[in-house]
């Protein structure tokens, strides 16, 4: 399963709309014949690029997958089918699959007197499907926020510059970690404002080595302008005419958006915040101080201490000279 999982991470940084996949084929004496991933939508499912690699070595084998097989035929055919075609004896398979439209893979295989065990590092699986899974099991994307600010809370200056709080080293790893979303989410006054890209490039604006740009997503009332930078032709561009949090969330989802990077700005992440819709932040924390200026969030109601929003810190990581804290909302 180890060795599934690693084939899964290795194959590709991000399968969004899709989960990260792997698969292992063992013959009878416990052999590796075939590993096999996924590498995004519509390129077929680990299981069926595993069983094409074994050929006829998966008759009587093992198959150790990532994720439950799957039972549908959407845009390639159904997991379940094909093992059972391949001859596969037993499948051991870490996460269950949270998909209404795709489960039911174990059981069906089951029917078929394949012999079947789930929840191997199930946990593992999950993690590797973070974004993906909570979106498949709510139906609603999972939102990082992320924003930098001074050691004092400040994430521009009285005189409103802002440009840059953090060092070069911290916007370099931004473009990583938003290179793993499949959407950079703004408000329209940022778009006024800063007239921003919203693209994956270097400081040289060299464009990254990432394969799939996210989709540069832009809410608010106000229509962008038709020469905003962010609507131009190097990523995908979406405007989402409202200003209501779970409008905004049920539109990203029928657009098959499974990881949103809310950017800002403050008013956005207030409104995002007071209507629960913060999965994760994202905290670039620089060692200066301002002593004045704006801070990154704005009109969330929150008046008394008591009410403050808990989080519990799951990593903190030193980036250049700058602090990188990961937040995730504590559970009710
Ligand atoms: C994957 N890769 O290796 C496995 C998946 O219609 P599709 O082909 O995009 O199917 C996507 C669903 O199939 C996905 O939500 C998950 O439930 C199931 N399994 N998906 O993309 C894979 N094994
Ligand atoms: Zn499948």
């Amino acid at each position: 399963m180890r060795r599934a999982l690693d084939a899964a991470r290795e194959a590709v940084d991000k399968a969004l709309p899709n989960p990260r996949v792997g698969c292992v084929i063992l013959d009878p004496a416990g052999t590796v014949v075939a590993v096999g991933a996924h590498r995004g939508a519509g390129t077929p499912h680990a299981e069926a690029d595993a069983l094409a690699r074994a050929g006829d070595r998966a008759r009587g084998a093992t198959a150790v997958v990532t994720l439950e097989p799957c039972n549908h035929t959407g845009r390639t055919g159904a997991c379940s089918e094909a093992l059972i075609a391949a001859g596969v004896v037993r499948v051991v398979y870490a996460a269950d699959d949270p998909n209404p439209v795709a489960s039911g893979g174990a059981d069906r295989l089951r029917a078929a007197g394949v012999d079947v065990e789930g929840g191997l590092l199930a946990g593992e699986s999950e993690r590797l499907n973070v974004a993906w899974t909570h979106a498949v099991r709510t139906g609603r994307p999972f939102v990082t926020w992320k924003f930098a600010a001074t050691l004092d809370g400040r994430s521009a200056a009285a005189d409103g510059s802002s440009q840059w709080i953090t060092g070069p080293e911290a916007r370099l790893d931004v473009q990583r970690l938003r290179a793993a979303c499949d959407a950079i989410l703004v408000g329209t006054g940022t778009v006024v404002a800063d007239d921003p890209r919203l693209t994956l490039r270097d400081d040289e604006n060299a464009p990254l080595p990432y394969a799939v740009q996210p989709t540069r997503v832009v809410m608010g009332e106000r229509l962008v302008a038709a020469d905003a930078r962010v609507r131009d032709d190097d990523a995908p561009f979406l405007q989402l005419v409202t200003r209501d949090v779970d409008a905004a969330l049920a539109a990203l989802a029928e657009h098959e958006i499974r990881h949103v990077w809310l950017e800002g700005g403050p008013r956005l992440a207030g409104a995002f915040l007071a209507a629960g819709a913060v999965d994760e932040v994202v905290a670039y924390v620089a060692p200066t101080l301002l002593g004045a200026g704006a801070t990154a969030l704005s009109g969330t109601g929150i008046q008394t201490l008591a009410d403050a929003v808990q989080l519990d810190v799951t990593d903190t990581t030193h980036v250049g000279p700058d602090l990188r804290i990961t937040a995730r909302p504590r559970p009710l």
